[in-house]
This record gives structure tokens, sequence and C-alpha cells, in this order.
């Protein structure tokens, strides 16, 4: 085999040469990588492993990914081959990687490889941030019940590849980790505040951020007070961290996630009694001219810890309601007449990015899946949070 010929005084040499520190995930969630081990084969290192999943998994996703002195590769910027992707549970898995292609003037020291499965639910290594496989699928995106805004037709059809998607909004621990970590000052800390719902209208306070939203959270709750930007700011050190190529979800994908896989529902609960944090009867109470969801009472007037309330069809919480949560979409008013069929993820440019979900402060018609928030990629409020997706291949 032309593959694995090589010379021998030269293998004997890349032996010695790499210290590699090969390792796993520790954690046990949904499926997981074991007897994982290496072998160095002329050019090639051979990563050699199990898939276990539970029972029920059958295909789960392998990300594999090299650190070099502490900079992460990517499995897509390296010649590497075999069972990552979308892969069958199961023994006697193989990873080929031509690192003399990669490194052809030796090979660098201390090389690290990452190798994660993630099987129907995923946890993150980094944050603990847990994650649900979605099924993807085509459905019918926009307004089905002839009663939302014009921005929500036409109705047309949006087809979805598989992908990850957090099963719970951001939380302030979470994104604490990230500001600790990185030392990171929001857009909101650095500028003029973060606006909140003060005297009756929303003002900007310049003393607000994401630490001191205006109202009492503790670190279960969704972080507020975050723009577009410092979202990806999160995301760029949570990839750097992992292996996961992270990013905000799409509007057509978090729309397809919050019809629990594309449904005819208006709402995430689907054809049950409203179950999340909406502009409620608490709400009311303290905001009379607020409209609100007479008769429902969800217990708060700003925003819940996340997962308080039913999850919806795909294992997804506050999928309607608690915080808005920033898309990857540029927004257009028109967008919809000319998306296309297969993954549409915006418009090419604009103003605005897209907010989906509703927050505390909406009520019956804000808190539809289809409609489309939009602010600006600098905009702070404290309704708005995120949500993150990760694409299944
Ligand atoms: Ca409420």
């Amino acid at each position: 085999m032309n593959f694995f010929r090589y010379n021998s005084i030269f293998a004997k040499a890349l032996v010695l040469v790499i210290t590699a520190s090969v390792f796993f995930a520790p954690y046990l969630f949904g499926a997981e990588i074991a007897n994982l081990q290496r072998s160095t084969v002329g050019s090639h290192i051979i990563f050699e492993f199990d898939i276990i999943g539970e029972k029920e998994e059958g295909e789960v996703t392998v990300f594999v990914a090299i650190t070099i002195g502490g900079k992460v590769f990517p499995s897509e910027k390296l010649h590497i081959r075999g069972d990552f992707g979308r892969v069958n549970v199961g023994r006697g898995k193989k990873i080929y990687w031509n690192v003399l292609h990669d490194f052809p003037l030796g090979i660098p020291p201390n090389i690290a490889a990452t190798i994660v499965a993630a099987g129907k639910t995923f946890r993150d290594p980094a944050t603990g941030m847990e994650f649900v496989f979605v099924k993807g699928g085509c459905y019918e995106m926009g307004d089905l019940f002839g009663d939302g805004e014009t921005n929500e037709r036409p109705v047309h059809e949006a087809c979805i590849d598989d992908f990850y998607m957090g099963k719970y909004e951001v939380t302030v621990r979470e994104f604490m980790k990230f500001v600790d970590d990185k030392n990171y000052e929001t857009e909101a800390e650095k500028g003029d505040g973060c606006s909140t719902f003060i005297d009756n209208k929303w003002q900007k306070d310049l003393n607000a951020n994401w630490k001191n939203p205006d109202f009492e959270q503790d670190e279960t709750h969704p972080v507020v007070c975050v723009s577009w930007n410092d979202a990806n700011a999160f995301i760029d050190w949570l990839k750097g961290k992992t292996t996961i190529r992270y990013r905000l979800p799409t509007e057509a994908e978090r729309e397809y996630a919050g019809r629990s896989g594309g449904k005819k529902y208006k709402y995430s609960w689907g054809e049950n009694p409203p179950s999340g944090n909406i502009a409620d009867e608490t709400a009311k109470a303290r905001f009379p001219s607020w409209s609100v969801w007479t008769g429902y009472h969800d217990g708060y007037v700003f925003t819940a810890p996340v997962g308080s309330y039913k999850p919806n069809e795909l294992g997804l919480f506050d999928m309607t309601g608690n915080v808005w949560e920033w898309t990857l979409d540029w927004y257009a008013t028109k967008y919809y007449a000319e998306s296309p069929k297969n993954n549409p993820s915006g418009s090419s440019s604009g103003e605005y990015k897209v907010l989906r979900g509703g927050g505390w402060n909406n009520g019956p018609r804000g808190s539809r899946i289809a409609f489309r928030g939009r602010f600006e990629p600098n905009a702070r409020y404290n309704d708005i949070g995120l949500r993150l997706v990760f694409p299944a291949q």
C-alpha cells in the first residue's frame, strides 16, 4: 500500500519528535470517544478509537482538531481523512492525518489531538453549555396564520441541514467565564450603557450592562445587554477553546427549531397552553399599560432562570419568551421574496441584525415565532440575549 510506504529511519525520528498528548473529553454525555490510541505510520499519524453511545444513538457527529503550541487547527484546515463528521456509533474507527503534508519542514513538538463526539445531546467542555441535535428538513417559513407583519411574507419553503442548538439561552454564568478569561469589556461597558425599561419607556441607562441590567438576576438567568458584536466575541472565544464551529443560528434555523421542526405552530408551546416567560399577568401588575397574555401567570416580570418552563418538542427551552435572541442574519424587509430555498442565511448586507423569539416584555403578538425583531449590531437592551448553534457536519 503506497499510503503506508515510508522510510523507516525517518519514521523513527518522527516518533521521537512528537510528544503528542492525545486526550479526549472526560465526560459522558450522549456519545463519547473511548479507547483512543495513536500510532505513526510513515507520514501519517493514525488515531484509532471507539464511539460509544446510548442504545438509541445511531449516527453521531465526530469533530477532530489538532492543537500545536496552543493554536487550534480544525480538521478542515488539515489533511485529515477518516471517521469524522457524521459517523455511526461503533468500534475500530480511524482518522488519518498526513502530518508531513501540513508540516513539510518537520513535525512540530507538543501536538495534541482533540476528538469529540456529539450524539443526540452534547455538552461543551469549556462552559458546560448543553446542546440538542436538531434533524434538518424542509418547512414553510413565515406568516402561516395570515395575521403577521408584511415582512413575514411571502410564506416560502426553507430547507435546513442538521444542526445542534443550545438547549438554553446563554446564561450569565457562561458569559462570565468568557469575560473572566478574556478580561472582556462589553459594548455597554465601553460605551453608553444599555437600554432598559424605566419610567414606562425604553431609555439608555449609562450604568446598565450585563452585570447590572436594572433588575435582579442570578447566574442561571439569560445574559442580557449584550450586543451582536459582544455575542460574536463570546463565540470567537469559545471556538478557540474547542473543536466546535459555534455560531449564532440563522433566522431560518431559529424559526424551524422554534416550531419544533417546522410544524405549524404560532408559539413554541404549540397547541398547549402558554409555557414560557412572556408579558403575563405578573408583568401587568407592575406595568399596567402593557399588552399581556390575559389570564396567564408565569411568575416573572423580567428574566426567569433558563429552563424554568416546559421545553418544546425538540427539548429546547425558552424558544418563546425570556429574552430576544440574536441571529446571524442581516435584516432585509423583502428578504422572503428572494430567499434561497436551501439554508437561507439572510441578506448579504444591511443595517440591522435579526432577533427572534420574543422576550419578557412581549405579549401575544411579539411572542409569535414568525416575528422578526431587528436592531443594529451594536445595540444593547436588557431584553436581548443569545443562544448558539453549530453545524452537525
Ligand atoms: Ca413574564
